[in-house]
């Protein structure tokens, strides 16, 4: 719309104007906050998400909610794909007041946040990869500097033409005054809208946003798609949903295990205070043996226990190697099928896990946390390859025997 905007301002003012009527859009006089997912790939933005989230509703800010990044094979630059392509905007309005980016800049923008008046938010200076655009006497966020940073905000033609640092304040909302502090430092009336180089929020996300989970809730697209999946290919009866994360950027993640405590998404198994236990490697990467172990001991498990919801079929998401030979050669024998999609789609993979009777997820990957997360929303039962650890899994039987 940039060349009506262009040739016909008149115009295209009072279609702004109209359309947000329509849209019954009101501008939020407490204010707005943006930023870009310009960290990791779902999982990471997911729990990005929630964190931002919970600072807006600390901040009693609107949400704007941001597309997700994604990046495609051979493209340079990262895609933006609309926020409720994968959820639902009206479940989080439960929680709290948000609204699609798309909507923000068609309708309000204009009004609320002038071309003039863009300001990008950033702890502390961030220094461009280009030497020449660093100036000692003028620090800069370089909010669209590289990729994703660029062609996030391009596609919503969004130029910054000023810094503001705002360190030392952070986004913990949850134990302390800081709220208070971004208000006071901040106000709605001068600052309408916070535009963040990155997610206002921690990774992995904070234990206290962890329950947010519940709010967002898959389109009707893949809500339907999981679901006629589940009827169409897989058998009827009950089924378990495993994650595999066994590509070489992960293989090489697993290196880091050695020299950390905690890595990724391992809290959600560990504890925040690694009150569960420390890293192993195991928990990050497993052999083939273990995991066939590990989903036997499940199925007969379940099998034991709940006798009338038999488990007949194994669905596999993974974002390298489904093992579905090694998996189907172990498990025909007690009657089990094991299945994937057709096609990659990490999105469908998702939805499926999160309605799976069982699931088994990577400890350390914060794309299999969504799923524990979404689960725990609906109190279905999850667990983790190689959690605990085998030999205090031994330890334990052996006090129950004894
Ligand atoms: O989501 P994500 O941050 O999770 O990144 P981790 C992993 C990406 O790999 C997903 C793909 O967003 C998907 O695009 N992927 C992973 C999958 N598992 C599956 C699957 O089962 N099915 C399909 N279709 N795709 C960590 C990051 O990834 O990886 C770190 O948190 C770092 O920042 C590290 O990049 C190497 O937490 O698993």
């Amino acid at each position: 719309m940039q060349w009506l905007k262009l040739k016909f301002p008149f115009i295209y003012l009072i279609c702004t104007v109209t359309a947000a009527a329509w849209a019954n859009l009101e501008r939020d006089p407490n204010g707005y906050l943006t930023y870009c997912p310009c960290m990791g790939r779902f999982g990471n933005q997911a729990d990005h998400f929630l964190g931002s989230l919970a600072f807006a509703k600390g901040l009693n800010r609107t949400l704007i909610l941001p597309p997700w990044v994604e990046y495609r094979k051979g493209e340079m630059r990262s895609r933006q794909v609309p926020f409720n392509t994968y959820f639902d905007v009206e479940p989080l309005k439960d929680y709290h007041r948000v609204i699609l980016m798309s909507d923000f800049m068609w309708h309000l923008a204009d009004d609320i946040w002038p071309e003039s008046e863009r300001v990008s938010f950033c702890y502390m200076e961030r220094k461009s990869l280009q030497q020449e655009k660093n100036n000692p006497d003028q620090p800069n966020c370089h909010a669209k500097d590289g990729n994703p940073f660029g062609p996030f905000w391009d596609t919503y033609n969004i130029d910054f033409v000023k810094s503001e640092f705002y360190g030392p304040l952070h986004f913990d909302v949850h134990h302390s005054s800081m709220a208070t502090k971004w208000q006071s430092k901040y106000p709605a009336d001068s600052w309408p809208v916070l535009a963040f180089t990155g997610a206002p929020a921690s990774f992995p996300v904070q234990l206290e946003n962890r329950e947010l989970q519940k709010h967002m809730q898959w389109s009707a697209k893949y809500r339907d798609a999981a679901r006629d999946f589940i009827r169409k290919v897989l058998p009827r009866g009950a089924f378990v949903g495993i994650h595999l994360r066994n590509g070489i950027d992960w293989v090489r993640a697993c290196e880091h295990v050695k020299d950390s405590q905690h890595l990724f998404a391992s809290p959600q198994c560990l504890g925040y205070k690694n009150e569960r236990g420390s890293l192993y490697p195991e928990l990050c990467m497993q052999t083939k043996e273990s995991i066939v172990r590990q989903l036997k001991r499940t199925i007969k498990n379940v099998r034991q226990t709940q006798p009338n919801n038999e488990i007949k079929s194994v669905f596999v998401a993974s974002d390298a190697n489904h093992m579905i030979g090694e998996l189907n050669a172990a498990l025909s024998r007690m009657g089990i099928s094991v299945h994937r999609l057709p096609e990659d789609d990490p999105y469908l993979d998702l939805a499926i896990l999160g309605q799976s009777n069982h699931f088994i997820g990577n400890c350390i990957s914060s794309y299999s946390a969504f799923v524990k997360r979404e689960r725990d929303s609906h109190g279905f039962p999850s667990y983790f390859w190689s959690f605990p650890k085998e030999k205090d899994r031994q330890q334990s039987k052996a006090h129950e025997e004894l």
